[in-house]
């Protein structure tokens, strides 16, 4: 698996409130491609991270930390450009508010050149719409990835994450469209799948993941004759819905109280992919991907509560869960 994308030094607020001088603060690493890449490697699956960091504490950080989880990175250190930077704090309890420093970033240089010796033994490609929306060579990047996927017989599969500080929801549309036809597996939420509904799709209802699929089926539908095989949408608490081409599947999400929910998206994907890669069907991604999304939200962090195989069957119930 070949996945590409910005990954920012992320700073996070421990205590809530207004953020103060003084204030304990916690260094990690976010990015929603290289949460995926860690989802997948914790499951067991190679995984190669193409990227740009500045030559950087922060960028010596999250390489040490994605090599650690076994990902293998393809990264260029750029001496005059900086490592992206996040800071997330909490302005009451139960909310977070994430701001970036990411303008001129070393990854907003991520260009289609970057391409040439990453994809050697690759099988498939993980794509999200935040790099095009970094700058118009991490825009070519992505297309040229996704036409060289598609050229090779190799999936792609592309989560919208439609980043609203990042770009205008027709930006998004005009760039997102294009790369349709290359795309084997489409994930997004309810909004971001409206966001790329073709001309004329009744896109207004909601689907429901207990069963019901009503106009949400039909966006779904109208999507896949895009061109993607599958579209899967991310319901959150809701569970999460697979337009295949056998039919539509739907999952209830797994019961939690979550801790932090920014991540799950990209745990979800992990999850779901993971499941596809071991020959599983849609049904049962699905359970994957909502496990791994809810145990995501049991961390605080991006990353950092994505499972490996032993806690995901634990979780799942496939053994006894107290060990004696
Ligand atoms: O999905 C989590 C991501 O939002 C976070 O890691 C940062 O990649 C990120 C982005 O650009 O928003």
């Amino acid at each position: 698996m070949l996945t590409l994308g910005e990954t920012m030094g992320l700073i996070t607020s421990a205590e809530s409130g207004r953020l103060r001088a003084g204030a304990p603060m916690r260094l990690s690493f976010g990015g929603a491609e290289s949460n995926v890449a860690i989802g997948l490697a914790r499951l067991g699956h190679p995984v190669r991270w193409l990227s740009r960091l500045g030559e950087d504490a922060i960028g010596e950080a999250i390489l040490a930390g994605l090599r650690g989880e076994g990902v293998e990175c393809a990264v260029a250190r750029d001496p005059r450009r900086p490592s992206g930077l996040m800071l997330k704090h909490s302005p009451r309890p139960g909310a977070s508010s994430v701001s970036y420093r990411r303008a001129g970033s070393a990854a907003t240089a991520l260009g289609p050149e970057d391409l040439a010796g990453a994809t050697a033994g690759v099988g498939q490609l993980h794509l999200s719409g935040i790099t095009p929306a970094l700058s118009a060579s991490a825009r070519e990047l992505t297309v040229a990835a996704a036409t060289w996927a598609h050229a090779s017989g190799v999936p792609v599969s592309l989560d919208v994450n439609y980043r609203s500080s990042l770009w205008t929801e027709r930006e998004a549309r005009a760039a997102l469209l294009p790369l349709l036809p290359h795309v084997t597996v489409l994930f997004g939420g309810p909004e971001e799948l409206r966001l790329l509904a073709p001309d004329g799709t009744d896109a207004r209802g909601g689907a429901d993941a207990r069963g019901s699929a009503g106009n949400g089926a039909a966006l779904l539908g109208a999507l896949a004759a895009c061109g993607p095989s599958e579209v899967v949408e991310k319901r959150g608490a809701e569970g999460a819905l697979a337009r295949h081409p056998g039919g539509v599947a739907a999952r209830a999400a797994e019961r939690i109280t979550p801790v932090d929910t920014v991540g799950a998206g990209d745990a979800f994907v992990a999850g779901y992919l993971s499941a596809r890669l071991d020959g599983a069907g849609p049904e049962a991604a699905l359970e994957r991907g909502n496990a791994c999304g809810a145990l995501a939200c049991l961390h605080p962090g991006d990353w950092e509560g994505a499972p490996g195989r032993e806690e995901l069957r634990a979780f799942l119930g496939a053994e006894d869960p107290v060990r004696r």
